[in-house]
């Protein structure tokens, strides 16, 4: 599965993203199967997302409500991860080291 693109603020308080189409093959599913984990690290820097939080898990539909408010001087960072109950987690994608090469984005499992 591709990773899960156009994660926006729909609202202040409601987090969207593109719903996954044409991978949900490479899952062995249907569009309709696959469950979206909404993930949120914390930090004033981008953050390590393997020490993350579990914000909606196995979401039947492409938004999440998010009511998090971060405190003065830090932030909050969201990926978005399609899946489904086959049993097969999609990637986070890559983040970019200090040299430009990819690297693995890590993250909790989501109960
Ligand atoms: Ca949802």
């Amino acid at each position: 599965m591709a990773e899960i693109t156009g994660v926006v603020w729909n609202t202040k308080t409601e987090i969207s993203w593109s719903a996954a189409t044409g991978s949900a093959a490479e899952l062995g599913g249907t569009p309709n199967s696959i469950r979206y984990d909404t993930i949120r690290a914390n930090g004033p820097e981008p953050a390590d997302f393997a020490l993350g939080e579990c914000v909606e898990t196995d979401g039947t539909d492409t938004t999440t409500p998010e009511l998090f408010v971060p405190g003065v001087g830090n932030a909050a960072f969201y990926l978005v991860r399609g899946g489904n109950s086959c049993p097969s987690e999609g990637p986070l994608g890559s983040g970019i080291d200090e040299n430009g090469a990819p690297i693995p984005r890590n993250s909790p499992a989501c109960p």
